[in-house]
């Protein structure tokens, strides 16, 4: 099998790509480890800045989320009992950010994909990327008991955190800056229809909470817990009594429950690779970047590191110049760490950290303060949360 280039990973990264190559005429292939089922019920994020839905909707691809997705133009803070809207679509001249499941974004590509007559191997196992430095790199998996090569051009490493392209880059090409937070987030998807309209971000004396969603039927909520907690430690009764105690005002607000669907803990981590290149291995997304789920960013960086990745082998193949793709990762890496850090002060600003004592937690509420009174101050947080322009 040849191809100009092979993509490892149907996750986000890896499909927007893959449909982005697809639609300037480059050829690809993606091989996914998981089957199918696997990668479409996956739940995770659920926030889509601004660029990503333009993104999605000029990459032919939009038209369900557009149907079915829904448009938010504020966000709550949550502190000292008392609610904050942050109007975002005021603030930013007119950006909002959709709600709208990464699995459902997931679903639309691969099926795009597939209605174009473009590969995806899924189920392959014992991925290896090989030649990295060379001319013609290869991929080697096996699939079906078979063993399979693809010769291409380019590798796209979108296999996330936990793949095999960042480990098969040698040791020392790569610098990596790393932070593990000392909590997590206990999250859940429940059969009942969200208690407000839009998302809401809670500081609580024991913990964060978040109030988020799927559809009008569909509440997503996640509570603060230890990192080390298991889902035994949370049976629904405690999980709902942690929710209604950080979520609820003083004003009669409640929170309305449901059965609940899924229960999952996720682990709180910034990291970041340097480079995000190493000879004709590109890494994007996960692969190269994580960051806590507190800014809702993940996807989107994702997205936006694929985008520059899709521009820059375009140009490659129309015009023969390499100057974009030897830009790649000084390019994505400026974005890189804009988000990362937003990611990191909204998660500071709104988490209880095992030792942080009442002088952490009074500079905690007068930046949530600030951020709700001062224009300024809540234009700077608006403009991250719906996303800064594409470059
Ligand atoms: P993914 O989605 O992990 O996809 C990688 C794909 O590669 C496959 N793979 C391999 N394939 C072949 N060979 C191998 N050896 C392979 N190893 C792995 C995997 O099976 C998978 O299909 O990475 P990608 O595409 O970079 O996308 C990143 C996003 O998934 C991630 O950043 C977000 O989910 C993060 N995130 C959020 N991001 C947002 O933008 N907005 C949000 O609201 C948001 N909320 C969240 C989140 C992540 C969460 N969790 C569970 C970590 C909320 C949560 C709870
Ligand atoms: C979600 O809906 O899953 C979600 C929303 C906002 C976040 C993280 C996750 O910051």
């Amino acid at each position: 099998m040849d191809t100009q280039v092979a993509i490892i990973g149907a996750g986000p990264a890896g499909l927007i790509l893959a449909r982005l190559l697809e639609r300037a005429g480059v050829g690809s292939i993606v091989i996914e480890r998981r089957d199918r089922a696997y990668v479409e019920r996956r739940l995770r994020a659920g926030v889509l800045e601004q660029g990503t839905a333009d993104l999605l909707r000029a990459a032919g691809v939009g038209d369900r989320m557009i149907r079915e997705g829904l448009i938010h133009s504020g966000l709550y803070l949550q502190f000292a009992g008392e609610r904050h809207r942050i109007d975002m679509r005021e603030l930013t001249g007119g950006r909002t950010i959709t709600v709208y499941g990464q699995h459902e974004v997931v679903i639309d590509l691969i099926a795009a994909r597939l209605a174009a007559g473009e590969e995806i191997v899924f189920e392959a196992d014992d991925v290896r990327v090989l030649d990295l430095d060379g001319d013609r790199p290869s991929v080697r998996f096996r699939h079906d008991d078979e063993e399979c090569v693809v010769h291409c051009d380019y590798i796209a490493g979108c296999d996330g955190f936990h793949g095999i392209c960042r480990p098969s880059i040698p040791d020392g090409a790569l610098k990596t800056f790393e932070r593990t937070y000392p909590f997590a987030w206990l999250g859940i998807l429940a059969e009942a229809p969200p208690s407000l309209d839009e998302l809401i971000y809670a500081h609580h004396e024991r913990g964060f909470a978040l109030h988020s969603m799927r559809s009008p039927e569909l509440t997503r909520l996640y509570v603060q817990c230890a990192p080390d907690d298991t889902l035994d430690a949370w049976p629904d009764d405690r999980v709902w009594e942690e929710l209604h105690r950080r979520l609820e005002t003083r004003d009669g607000w409640t929170l309305r429950e449901g059965p609940v669907r899924e229960k999952g803990i996720t682990a709180m981590r910034s990291v970041v690779v340097e480079p995000m290149q190493y000879g004709r291995l590109f890494l994007a997304g996960d692969a190269a970047h994580v960051v806590p789920p507190t800014g809702a960013k993940g996807l989107n960086l994702a997205a936006a590191d694929v985008k520059v990745l899709a521009a820059a082998l375009v140009e490659r193949y129309r015009s023969g110049r390499d100057e974009l793709l030897a830009q790649y990762s000084a390019t994505c890496l400026r974005r890189v760490w804009r988000v990362e850090h937003f990611s990191w002060w909204m998660t500071t600003m709104l988490h209880r950290a095992p030792g942080d004592d009442e002088f952490v937690q009074r500079l905690q509420l007068a930046q949530l303060r600030y951020v709700c009174t001062s224009r300024a101050a809540a234009t700077s947080l608006a403009e991250n949360y719906v996303g800064l322009e594409h470059v």
